[in-house]
């Protein structure tokens, strides 16, 4: 049965330690930027990649509108279902309708396997893969590869890439001719069109003791795992079109800058975030995260040099 922790959320980021990678992570660095921000607070269709991923499949999400976000009647809801302070839902709201365009995405999570393909062909060292940000970012830092490569808590083949940066992540995507998702294409990916709770539906995680997503429940393995999952191991926790692990495992980068406001300005076709913030959305919680954190609709900020132990990302290309 689902027992949320009581914490507070703030705090329970902040109490987070990352393993220290080799390359020296700036500890400092890693504040979560929600912080900041609170408490002023399926037709599924497989389409080969085009370079470097062909034993991979993407989905396709049709065009359409879905309905993104929470509205303010379920936050009471959603406060006693999880025992979660209201503040923790607002950041959701409100819920409102989106188009998207229609666009394939990753069934996975990009994996060390299909990462390592990016080193191989020498990505850290291409600048027409990278942002000039991130190009500055990685000379000073002098980053060749991610912050937990040499870890073997982390570093399995089929195991979710972790330990990257926004930079990283946005530079491989355009090394494989592809990009990050934004905000919306991840949410309608993971919630599809019937506004569920979770990408298999309104069943919490455990219910009848069959996990749906890799997360951190009372203990962190009673899913099976206690860090990253090899991705795709949670069938059952599929969403409507078919993605893997969009709850848990590892928070994906979208390609938006995160605004605590930018639901009650945003449009409402193809909506790409505000033009620039502290920090990148990232989304779907992970291992070191707990079931409210699984919702389809949670958002959350990290600055985009931060490398996480729990966190990745996968990507998304046109349909045309
Ligand atoms: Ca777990
Ligand atoms: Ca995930």
């Amino acid at each position: 049965m689902f027992a949320p922790e009581r914490v507070n959320p703030v705090r329970k980021l902040a109490s987070v330690s990352l393993e220290k990678p080799s390359n020296g992570l700036k500890m400092c660095k890693w504040i979560i930027l929600i912080c900041l921000s609170l408490n002023v607070c399926a037709c599924a269709v497989t389409k080969p990649y085009s370079q470097g991923d062909s034993d991979r499949d993407m989905v396709l999400v049709p065009a359409g509108e879905f309905m993104m976000g929470t509205s303010e009647e379920e936050i009471p809801y959603l406060a006693k279902l999880y025992n979660e302070r209201a503040k923790w839902f607002k950041r959701e709201v409100p819920k409102h309708k989106v188009y998207v365009d229609a666009f394939y995405i990753d069934k996975y999570e990009v994996t060390n396997a299909d990462y390592k393909k990016f080193i191989k062909a020498g990505g850290y060292n291409k600048k027409e893969y990278w942002t000039d940000e991130g190009w500055e970012w990685k000379e000073i830092e002098n980053v060749t590869r991610p912050a937990f490569w040499e870890n073997s808590n982390y570093n399995k083949p089929d195991q979710p890439v972790v330990g990257v940066s926004w930079y990283e992540a946005y530079a491989y995507a355009k090394w494989r001719v592809a990009r990050l998702p934004t905000e919306a294409e991840w949410e309608k990916a993971s919630r599809g069109t019937d506004e569920r709770l979770y990408p298999w539906g309104e069943v919490p995680a455990d219910e009848g003791g069959i996990y749906r997503a890799n997360y951190k429940p009372d203990n962190y393995d009673e899913d099976g795992f206690y860090h990253p999952a090899p991705v795709g191991s949670f069938p059952k926790g599929a969403s409507p079109y078919g993605c893997q692990d969009m709850a848990g495992n590892v928070w994906e980068w979208c390609s938006d800058w995160f605004s605590f406001e930018y639901y009650r300005q945003s449009p409402g076709i193809n909506p790409k975030g505000p033009p620039t913030a502290p920090g990148r959305v990232v989304r779907g919680g992970s291992w070191r995260y707990l079931m409210v954190d699984l919702r389809c609709t949670f958002r959350f900020a990290v600055f985009p040099d931060v490398r996480l132990n729990f966190g990745g990302f996968r990507c998304v290309k046109e349909a045309k």
